[in-house]
């Protein structure tokens, strides 16, 4: 039965307990990584794909902005469209910031190959994954992995295990409070082999619903479409997909290039807050702390902001400042609300909500009247324009 001891163990493999091992790694920190899936599993996962300048920042100051400077997108800004028009909000000449086009997937690969090429300990396809004695000074961690029961002793407990993972669950329900909102729809997304019609993002209000075209490369386009969150993906054929997306993005004079879908998902919308990130010593980072509604590209931008603290606080800790540790979850969630607003608010901008027909064409209008304020007011732009690109830790 392995015993081993890490100052720091991290459940999850995603981009946050990655990235959080490597900038632990940066500081000098020692640090274990447990996850449930295969290697193979993590890397094929596609999310996300907006990275704030923020987060292109830290990334490369940890040494893993090489194939992101050259393959990431600069985006200067963004299109919003509605009522058939299609209106530019420019981020770098609003307030000289802009955002970088880099799949999720590709963040994790370039961490997967930074931690092999240090020769990091993470333990992929570990089952059983428990977190014990987090109050006491001795946390550990149990799993079984190659038909081996193991235990891990650290100073501290990461849980980066995303929504559904056990480390939230872990906290007493008496010391957290959980809030929740669901929406009354989702987005089917799909990545095709075409090159993306648009140089830059467009979301897209329309009467039937939402539409968004984004990108993974100069030869990837990735689409959304809103539906309702009970839709069987088995019914959206791949022309009737393009048929959605043509009516809803399309605008005279522009073409909207159809391709070989390669991939096709439902993704449910939820926006979720833990009351605190924090229990004894155990601290929780990304999607296992908090989940926002992809439209404001907040979710893996979170993750990362998180990780930036809390490797700080975890460094200040080790050279005998605790201030910052003992903050993490207050100043973590005060921006996270900020970013749970903007997520919300852009949600609710571009998605139309299913209800009886008159409040309905109400909100439609509604809908339709903010955007024209939010693309001809220069005080508006900036405000999206500064949250989009992402607010400072
Ligand atoms: P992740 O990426 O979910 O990683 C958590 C990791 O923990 C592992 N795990 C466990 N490991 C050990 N023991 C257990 N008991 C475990 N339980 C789980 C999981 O296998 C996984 O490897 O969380 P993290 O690192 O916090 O990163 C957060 C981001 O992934 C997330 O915020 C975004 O991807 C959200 N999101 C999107 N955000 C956007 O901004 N734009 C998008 O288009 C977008 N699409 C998405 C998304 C999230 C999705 N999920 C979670 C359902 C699409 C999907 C499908
Ligand atoms: C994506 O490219 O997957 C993407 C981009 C922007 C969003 C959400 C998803 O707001």
């Amino acid at each position: 039965m392995p015993h081993e001891r890490t100052r720091v163990a991290i459940i999850g493999a995603g981009p946050a307990g990655l990235l959080l091992s490597w900038a632990l790694r940066d500081a000098g920190i020692d640090s274990i990584v447990v996850e449930n899936r295969s290697q193979d599993y993590v890397l094929a996962r596609i999310r996300a794909g907006v990275l704030e300048q923020g987060s292109v920042e830290y990334l490369t100051g940890l040494g893993l902005g090489d194939r992101l400077k050259i393959e990431g997108m600069e985006h200067d800004g963004i299109y919003l469209q509605y009522g058939g028009e299609r209106h530019r909000i420019d981020f770098k000449e609003l307030i000289g910031r802009t955002v970088t086009v880099y799949g999720q997937q590709q963040v994790v690969k370039d961490l997967v190959t930074a931690h092999q090429g240090a020769g990091s300990t993470i333990y992929y396809e570990a089952a059983d994954v428990a977190v014990h004695d987090l109050t006491s000074t001795a946390p550990r961690v149990s799993f079984q992995h190659a038909g081996e029961e193991h235990t891990l002793a650290a100073d501290f407990v990461v849980g980066a295990d995303g929504f559904h993972g056990i480390c939230r669950t872990a906290i007493p329900t008496h010391k957290m409070t959980l809030f929740d909102r669901s929406y009354p729809f989702a987005w089917l997304g799909i990545l095709a082999a075409v090159p993306p019609s648009t140089d830059e993002l467009i979301y897209a209000l329309h009467e039937d619903g939402f539409a968004m075209h984004s990108m993974r490369s100069p030869e990837v386009s990735r689409l959304y479409i809103q539906v309702d969150p009970a839709e069987d993906i088995a019914h959206w054929s791949d022309a009737r997909i393009w048929e959605a997306l043509q009516l809803r993005l399309g605008v005279p004079g522009w073409t909207l290039t159809e391709g070989t879908i390669t991939d096709k998902s439902i993704t449910p919308m939820r926006s979720f807050v833990a009351s605190t990130l924090a229990y004894g010593n155990l601290f929780l980072v990304g999607d296992a702390g908090h989940i926002v509604p992809p439209t404001g590209a907040k979710g893996l931008n979170s993750a990362i902001s998180d990780v930036i603290q809390l490797a700080e606080a975890l460094t200040a800790h080790y050279r005998n400042d605790d201030a910052p540790l003992a903050r993490y979850s207050e100043t973590a969630l005060a921006r996270q609300w900020r970013v749970q607003q903007f997520s919300r608010w852009m949600t609710d901008m571009l998605h139309r909500s299913p209800g009886d027909l008159q409040s309905d064409a109400f909100d439609y209008r509604s809908q339709v009247g903010q955007l024209d304020y939010v693309t001809h007011s220069p005080f508006a732009q900036r405000m999206l324009a500064e949250q989009y690109t992402g607010l400072r830790p």
